[in-house]
């Protein structure tokens, strides 16, 4: 009898995991395969580089700008890099979107699949250590196979996906992903340069006591958001804000809660982007039986107009977020 003391499980990895699952994905499980291989690989890369940011000269601002007006930081270049370059290497990637572009970045017409992708999520916490992430939608493309890209492959509907996750840098690396048949999570052992299977059928819990916004900008809510804060606040919710949106919502996936970024007076659509942020944690959140809400409508029935959209997002537990949503429909 082998004394399970000594040699604990291995356990599964992310290869094994998609192959066993292989039967959920709707095309061929071995193009899935290749680009959640490509990108978990850039997200090893990217990790590696996040890890010794505060050692090597590549913290700070670069003194650009992006398509959003934001300052780009070193690393989210670096890491916008990173996931084009593997994607453009594993051939799956027709195209990619992403915040550092402006434009859509045409890899290879004979590919079969678009990426929305926010490569670096809340990069402005770089410089003082706190967790960021990783963002990233999977669209099949809609014009054949070997012709040029067009904007129909991209703009598509979040209901389109068919897959979507996110990578979290935080004390330990993990990767998240849906392809429409539950949520699974995955930890990166460094040491391995492996993801392990940790958080098999994640579901949100349908309440919480966790509401997440920047009660800085309460002064320019609508009604209906100033009303559900105070509403939060009379049912002595905690109040968790780390202003890293991939962070704040997987504590919340774990543990129960809302994410709020409502409409403000400096950002009249709100801040958040429908197709590499809100489009991808909406499919997530909904696959875990929660709810994503502009307020007014569901975010994967939204049909994009331009790349870089902006839209209101409500995220997180099923009664939390209809709660917060109530008002809007009065
Ligand atoms: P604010 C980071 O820039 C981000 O896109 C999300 O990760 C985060 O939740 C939000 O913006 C923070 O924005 O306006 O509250 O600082």
């Amino acid at each position: 009898m082998e004394d399970s003391r000594i040699a604990l499980p291995i356990g599964t990895t992310l290869d094994r995991f998609i192959k066993k699952k292989q039967d959920e994905f709707q095309y061929a499980s071995g193009e899935l395969s290749q680009l959640l291989r490509d990108i978990a690989l850039a997200g090893k890369v990217v990790n590696r580089e996040i890890n010794k940011a505060g050692l090597i000269n590549i913290v700070g601002a670069i003194g650009t700008q992006n398509v959003q007006g934001e300052d780009q930081q070193k690393l989210d270049v670096l890491a916008n890099i990173r996931f084009t370059r593997a994607l453009s290497k594993g051939g799956e990637a027709c195209a990619v979107i992403s915040e550092e572009d402006d434009e859509i970045v045409d890899l290879n017409n004979h590919g079969r699949y678009v990426i929305a992708i926010d490569p670096l999520d809340g990069s402005s916490n770089i410089d003082v250590n706190v967790s960021i992430g990783t963002i990233f939608s999977i669209f099949r493309r809609v014009t054949p196979v070997g012709s040029p890209i067009q904007e129909i492959d991209v703009l598509q509907k979040g209901s389109e996906q068919v897959a979507a996750g996110y990578l979290l840098y935080g004390s330990s690396t993990m990767l998240v992903y849906t392809t429409g048949h539950g949520v699974n999570g995955f930890t990166y052992e460094p040491s391995l340069g492996e993801y392990f299977l940790s958080h098999p059928d994640m579901s949100i819990p349908e309440d919480g006591a966790i509401y997440s916004i920047n009660e800085g900008s309460f002064n320019s809510f609508a009604a209906p958001v100033k009303n559900y804060v105070n509403y939060c606040k009379e049912q002595k919710y905690s109040g968790r804000y780390i202003g890293s949106l991939v962070a704040d919502f997987h504590r919340n996936l774990l543990k129960g809660g809302i994410y709020i970024y409502p409409a403000t007076d400096k950002d009249k659509n709100g801040k958040l982007r429908l197709m590499y942020e809100c489009n991808a944690l909406a499919y997530i959140i909904e696959q875990a039986g929660g709810v994503a809400s502009t307020g007014t409508e569901r975010i994967l029935e939204i049909t994009p107009s331009e790349l870089h959209q902006r839209v209101p997002f409500f995220v997180g537990s099923k009664n939390m977020v209809e709660e917060a949503i109530s008002g809007f429909k009065k």
